[in-house]
C-alpha cells in the first residue's frame, strides 16, 4: 500500500516547490517510497473531512495504512526513522540531525516567515520599508549564525539526511528577497541540496501538477 499525501489544486507558488508538499515529496523521493497524491482545494482543506487530518485545515498531511500524520517535520521525521536513507545509523549523529531539523524549522524559519508575512500585513504603509529593514536583518542573523557553523562543510553533519533536506526547503523561502545572494556558501549549499535526484524527482512531479492544473483553468 503507498502512502497518500496532500497537495495543493492550485498552488500559488505557481508550481515554484514552495508549498510544503515538495518537502515531504522530495523525503519520498530520498527513501525510495513511491506514493500517491490527493489534491485539495482551499474549500476542500478547511471541511470536516480534511480537517480530521490536519486540524488547521492546511497541506501536507500523510496518511499510510493506519497512520495519518500532518506537520511536515512530523512526516518526514517519520519517514527518516522508518526507511534508510535520512537519518544517520549512530545515535549521537542521529541526534544531531534531530536538532538541526528542529533548528531549520524552530530557530531558521521563524524569521523567513515574519519576513514573508510582513509583506502581506504591512507592505502597503508608509513604514513598511524600515519594518522591512528591521525584518531582514533578524534574517540575517539566523544567516550568519548558519554560514559561521557551516564553515566549508558540505552538509550541516557528516553525510546529508533530513536536516539538510528541511534547511534546504527552509533557505528556499527566501528566493526573490535578494537575501541569499548576499551567501554564497549558503547558495552553493543549497545547489548541492537542489542537485540532487530526489529533489528533482519531486520538484518534476509538484510542477507537473501546476501545469496540469494551469492548463485546465485556460
Ligand atoms: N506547520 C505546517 C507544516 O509544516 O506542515 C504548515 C503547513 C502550511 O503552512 N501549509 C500551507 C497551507 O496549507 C501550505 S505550505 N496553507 C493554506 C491555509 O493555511 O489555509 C505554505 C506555503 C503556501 C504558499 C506558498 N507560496 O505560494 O509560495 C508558500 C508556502
Amino acid at each position: 500500500m503507498r502512502p497518500v499525501i496532500t497537495a495543493f489544486e492550485q498552488s500559488p507558488d505557481g508550481g515554484q516547490g514552495q508549498a510544503r508538499d515538495m518537502r515531504v515529496r522530495w523525503a519520498l523521493e530520498e527513501v525510495g517510497q513511491t506514493y500517491d497524491v490527493r489534491l485539495v482545494s482551499f474549500a476542500q482543506m478547511k471541511e470536516a473531512a480534511h480537517l480530521a487530518l490536519q486540524p488547521f485545515g492546511q497541506i501536507p498531511t500523510f496518511q499510510h495504512g493506519k497512520l495519518a500524520l500532518f506537520e511536515s517535520g512530523a512526516i518526514i521525521l517519520h519517514l527518516a526513522e522508518h526507511n534508510a536513507g535520512l537519518l544517520p545509523g549512530d545515535a549521537a549523529a542521529k541526534g544531531r540531525a534531530v536538532a538541526w531539523l528542529f533548528a531549520a524549522l524552530n530557530t531558521v524559519e521563524p524569521p523567513i516567515v515574519e519576513l514573508e508575512q510582513g509583506y502581506f500585513s504591512a507592505g502597503d504603509k508608509p513604514w513598511y520599508p524600515e519594518y522591512r529593514a528591521i525584518l531582514v536583518d533578524r534574517v540575517c542573523d539566523r544567516l550568519n549564525q548558519l554560514v559561521r557553523y557551516l564553515g566549508d562543510k558540505e552538509w550541516l553533519d557528516q553525510a546529508f539526511s533530513a536536516a539538510d533536506l528541511m534547511m534546504v526547503m527552509v533557505l528556499r523561502r527566501l528566493e526573490g528577497e535578494g537575501i541569499l545572494e548576499t551567501y554564497p556558501t549558503l547558495m552553493a549549499y543549497m545547489a548541492r541540496g537542489m542537485a540532487r535526484p530526489a529533489y528533482q524527482r519531486a520538484f518534476a512531479a509538484q510542477r507537473a501538477v501546476f501545469e496540469r492544473t494551469q492548463g485546465a483553468s485556460v
